[in-house]
């Protein structure tokens, strides 16, 4: 490369917001956890992981051995697999986007990477690249795809360090970390974005003390300048504060902040966010993990973070044939005809200054600011009282899914009042019952 363009200094707000504008308006994408673990599936040797462990971190979690855990890439044949169905399952879902473990902290890659062995074509049966197959359908089906990598390795030589001991047993003799990042990972990831074209890279495993901001800046620097619109979390440097996931300083490299399994509690103050959550207790694949979230729950977290101006990123954890749980498809068709029918309250959505009202209304606003959304979680018995929202004069309320106006009036000190008639819950399609929206043309009071 001849000039390496340094997009943190040089990019200005406008073009940043340019860049995240589809990302920011698709509110809603498909975490994709996949790999070796999906084989023991929370099970080794029959030794069962703790409760409320997490599957894809069994080779940590269970001190095995590389040249042990490397004999379940020789076991990896997904015959299941189809890309075709995922990202139908993800589309119907109301789905905009699918971030995929291209390489999770195991070390195995899920595509032909050409400085790895290590990978689904040249260590496992299977001998198909997975992610050719994902990216294809995405283009196909119209859903935006993009990649999670680990920085952290446990399985490539120069990047077992001394804080995981249990690996340093047979093949490492002499890590190198900087020199996996400059002969491994930054090949890799050339690979990906110049074969795949993601979107998104969403790494991770950035807190091994191997790693520093600088390092995060330079590889930020990098992975832009192969793709000049990709964008990139937060977690690409050392910025982000633990699982609450926003950043600890201001000059943080990354385009968007990373809650993992939780909400924030209130609206950023500027930089974009994303919470990815598990819909049980797992990433990868458990067979042992029935915790489900009800799709009610999902429902109202998706609600929730968009009224706080967020991206909700929900998980699921295809097993090692290759298919996404059926728990998980279950909640995923729900969510997508609560969707067809909400949908234009929480897409390519504005937040209001309060976001929310009582504990169960969370508002949101058109991108135009014609219309402000209250979607109501729970069913509001006869009246909706509404302080925060001054309405138009003359104007129509209607829930979504139903064609009636509602009866409504407004009184400066009352706020608005919304008379529900008895038979619209019934009259509200099925999968409303998770959460109500009701349009409303106007605007938040001042
Ligand atoms: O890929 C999934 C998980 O495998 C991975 N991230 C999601 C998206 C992950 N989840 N939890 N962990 C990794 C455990 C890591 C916890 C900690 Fe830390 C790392 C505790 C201390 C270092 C994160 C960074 C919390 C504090 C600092």
């Amino acid at each position: 490369q001849t000039s390496m363009k340094d997009y943190i200094k040089e990019e200005t707000k406008e073009e940043r917001e340019a860049r995240m504008q589809w990302w920011k308006d698709a509110r809603f994408g498909m975490f994709i956890h996949w790999g070796l673990y999906a084989i023991p599936a929370g099970e080794h040797k029959g030794k069962v992981l703790e409760k409320g462990k997490i599957g894809e971190w069994i080779m940590n979690s269970l001190q095995i051995p590389v040249a042990e855990y490397e004999e379940y890439a020789k076991q990896f044949n997904p015959t299941k697999y189809d890309a075709k169905e995922w990202v139908r399952i993800a589309k119907e879902a109301g789905m905009k986007y699918i971030v995929i473990t291209s390489k999770h902290h195991d070390g195995f890659s899920l595509w032909d990477s050409q400085v790895s062995n290590y990978d689904v074509m040249d260590a496992s049966p299977y001998k198909k690249d997975i992610l050719q197959a994902l990216a294809d359908e995405c283009k196909a089906q119209g859903v935006t795809l993009c990649f999670y990598h680990s920085i952290m390795d446990w399985h490539h030589p120069d990047a077992q360090a001394p804080h995981y001991p249990e690996y340093n047993t047979d093949k490492k003799q002499n890590p190198n970390f900087n020199r996996y990042v400059e002969q491994y990972m930054k090949p890799q990831l050339k690979e990906l974005v110049e074969k795949y074209d993601p979107a998104v890279l969403w790494f991770d495993g950035e807190w091994i003390p191997e790693w520093t901001e600088p390092q995060g800046k330079e590889l930020y620097n990098f992975v832009r300048n192969l793709k000049p619109t990709i964008i990139i979390n937060n977690r690409v440097g050392k910025g982000r504060k633990g699982m609450q996931g926003m950043n600890e300083y201001e000059d943080a490299a990354g385009d968007f902040g990373t809650p993992e399994q939780e909400i924030l509690s209130g609206k950023s103050n500027g930089l974009p966010w994303e919470s990815c959550m598990t819909m049980n207790d797992t990433w990868g694949y458990r067979k042992d993990d029935n915790n489900w979230k009800s799709a009610e729950m999902l429902v109202h977290n998706l609600a929730d973070i968009a009224a706080k101006g967020g991206n909700y990123l929900l998980n699921v954890g295809p097993t090692a044939e290759g298919e996404i749980p059926k728990p998980s498809v279950e909640r995923l068709a729900e969510m997508g005809k609560w969707l067809q029918v909400n949908g234009e309250a929480i897409y390519a959505t504005k937040s209001l200054n309060n976001f929310k009202e009582g504990e169960t209304i969370r508002y949101t606003q058109s991108a135009d600011g014609q219309y402000v959304y209250a979607i109501s979680l729970k069913w509001v018995g006869n009246q909706l009282n509404l302080k925060n929202i001054t309405p138009k004069e003359g104007s129509e309320i209607k829930m979504l899914g139903v064609d009636t106006p509602l009866k409504w009036t407004y009184d400066a000190t009352k706020g608005l009042t919304i008379e529900i008639p008895k038979d619209l819950q019934a009259e509200a399609k099925r999968p409303c019952k998770y959460a109500y929206t009701f349009k409303i043309e106007g605007t938040e009071k001042q």
